[in-house]
């Protein structure tokens, strides 16, 4: 039976293959909003969670503080990792890579990521600045 398009994980990845973790242990969330749309992927490697959020549809040279929340968008909880913050040039696109130490597995759930309007610590204690501009649940690709 054939699941995935690509071809099956085996296909990839012949039998002897010695998989990575990182390649195992890949989630991609899908940030949209209104107007604003993009990716974040989580990977865990030798303890270490990296984050990587891609970007557009930002204001120009808009900057967004993200972070990883406990719950869902749709039952939002308490910030669990704060990442580094999203700074979009002038063309509204922007990246931001995160590597948070002491982070052994991604949960299947109850993981959100979310990309705040704020562009400092200040203007996340505003409402306006906590408002997501988007978020994405993390879940297994
Ligand atoms: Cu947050």
């Amino acid at each position: 039976m054939e699941y995935a398009a690509g071809g099956t994980l085996r296909e990839h990845y012949p039998k002897g293959t010695k998989l990575s973790l990182e390649t195992l242990d890949t989630y991609v969330t899908q940030l949209a909003n209104e107007s604003v749309t993009g990716t974040a992927q989580l990977s865990i490697a030798s303890g270490k969670l990296t984050v990587k959020i891609t970007m557009s549809g930002l204001a120009p040279n808009s900057t967004h503080i993200p972070h990883i929340h406990k719950g869902s968008c749709e039952a939002q909880g308490d910030v669990l990792y704060s990442l580094a913050p999203v700074a979009a040039d002038a063309s509204g696109k922007g990246t931001s890579t995160t590597v948070v130490p002491n982070v052994s597995s991604i949960p299947a759930k109850g993981w959100y990521v979310n990309v705040h309007l704020a562009s400092t610590k200040s203007d996340l204690d505003t409402q306006t600045g906590f408002d997501p501009i988007a978020c994405g649940n993390v879940a297994t690709k």
